[in-house]
């Protein structure tokens, strides 16, 4: 995958981290599962919307109300164009990747499923694709069913199809694990689930920042993502859903703009993608998403695939010389898609964290929001390194000299 020269590797590097004001040489960021950063393009796009854009959309018959009703729409179908949804129908604007998971849960799970069915997830899931399934059961009687994957986090189209029946009604599945960074073969897995009649929720959090996603090609039924891990401000999150399902769902939220008509008695629904977003929308974040992703489109996910696998290898490659040092997941850095989650004997990860920030190297400690995940790998916690589409050469260099003082500081 090396296809360009070193001088322009570095060229590159420095670039696009120049975009970023914030990454300005005094830390090292490697938390960036967790959340990015913002590019200039993404803060301007938001300061111009506050100065000079800013009214309640799709409520005024002014100017300003209107010209904020057409970014908020122009948002959308920058979005839609990105995952490559049929119709901005589709495209509902949530909080972000949870709120668009509860809102299938609530609005879908809650409506059509009952006792007897089952719903099928894996140990890998984010507890935002697990919790939500754990209380749609609860509430409608049905079975929450556990994929178990191999140790390295893979799911064969085998182990898939074993669990399989007339009975699972829905399946929800991350693309990318945010803790072993293995990605999950959604096409084949959606294909299969439809064959059994079941819709297929993809969990997108940790995918769409790092690879293209065309939700007509994977064929998911409903797809969730935050906009704050792909470069845009925290708030504004995506709800990708079929048309025919989003139609026959109902409301998940009530009140303003919702709605097509109230009378004392009840209340008819606006049409979609309205019906699914009650109350006063997040413009500026929804303006902020739209600059994020022409940014991330501009760059294009070959080069930003190239950039993060090259650093994700030297990284790894690097630990693995390391003997107190063991990698969760897969040895190969093609499944870890930036994501590097690790233990060090002797140490806990909540001083390995400490130490790192002593060094200003910034990742993350803990069981990062997967409990059942680290009970299966049989450990408490972890830390993770994660990379993103800024980080340099340099940035891992300065994480692994950092690891390696760690067991010294503690004292082995
Ligand atoms: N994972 C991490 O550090 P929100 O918080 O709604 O933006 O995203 C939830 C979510 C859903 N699915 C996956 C696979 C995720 O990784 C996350 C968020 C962050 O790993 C914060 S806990």
């Amino acid at each position: 995958m090396n296809t360009i020269s070193e001088e322009a590797r570095k060229a590159e590097d420095q670039k696009i981290k120049a975009d970023f004001p914030i990454l300005d040489g005094s830390f090292t960021y490697l938390d960036n599962a967790a959340t990015t950063q913002k590019p200039n393009c993404v803060l301007d796009a938001v300061h111009h919307y506050y100065e000079a854009l800013n009214a309640n959309p799709m409520r005024g018959l002014y100017d300003l109300s209107i010209k904020a009703t057409e970014a908020y729409e122009e948002a959308r179908e920058t979005v839609r164009d990105f995952i490559h949804a049929a119709s901005t129908e589709e495209i509902i604007f949530t909080r972000n990747a949870t709120e668009s998971l509860n809102l299938i849960a609530y609005s879908y799970a809650r409506t059509f499923l009952k006792e007897g069915d089952e719903i099928l997830i894996t140990v890998m899931e984010h507890h935002s694709n697990m919790l939500p399934w754990q209380q749609a059961a609860k509430a409608t009687g049905a079975k929450l069913v556990y994929i178990e994957p191999e140790k390295d986090g893979t799911i064969t189209e085998d182990m898939f199809r074993s669990y399989m029946s007339e009975h699972v009604k829905l399946v929800a599945m991350t693309q990318v694990s945010n803790v072993l960074g293995c990605k999950n073969d959604i096409k084949t897995f959606a294909r299969i689930a439809h064959e059994y009649g079941a819709v297929f929720v993809c969990d997108g959090a940790q995918s769409v920042p790092h690879i293209a996603v065309d939700v007509q090609d994977l064929d998911v039924d409903f797809l969730a993502f935050s906009g704050h891990k792909i470069y845009a401000p925290m708030g504004i999150g995506v709800l990708y859903g079929k048309r025919d399902l989003l139609d026959k769902m109902p409301p998940f939220l009530f009140g303003g703009e919702m709605i097509e008509y109230v009378t004392r008695e009840g209340a008819t629904w606006n049409e979609l993608p309205h019906k699914f977003e009650a109350g006063t929308v997040n413009d500026g974040g929804a303006v902020g998403l739209s600059a994020a992703i022409k940014y991330v489109k501009a760059i294009g996910f070959e080069r930003i695939e190239e950039r993060e696998f090259h650093l994700t290898e030297l990284m790894m490659t690097e630990m693995q010389k390391l003997p107190y040092v063991h990698i969760l997941g897969s040895s190969d850095p093609h499944n870890h898609h930036g994501i590097v989650t690790f233990t060090i004997d002797g140490v806990h990860p909540h001083d390995v964290a400490a130490i790192f920030d002593e060094h200003h190297v910034d990742i993350r400690a803990g069981h990062h929001c997967a409990q059942p995940l680290m009970k299966f790998c049989g450990t408490p916690s972890t830390t993770r390194a994660s990379i993103g589409m800024y980080n340099t050469e340099e940035d891992v260099m300065n994480f692994i000299e950092a690891l390696k003082q760690i067991r010294g500081e503690m004292g082995y």
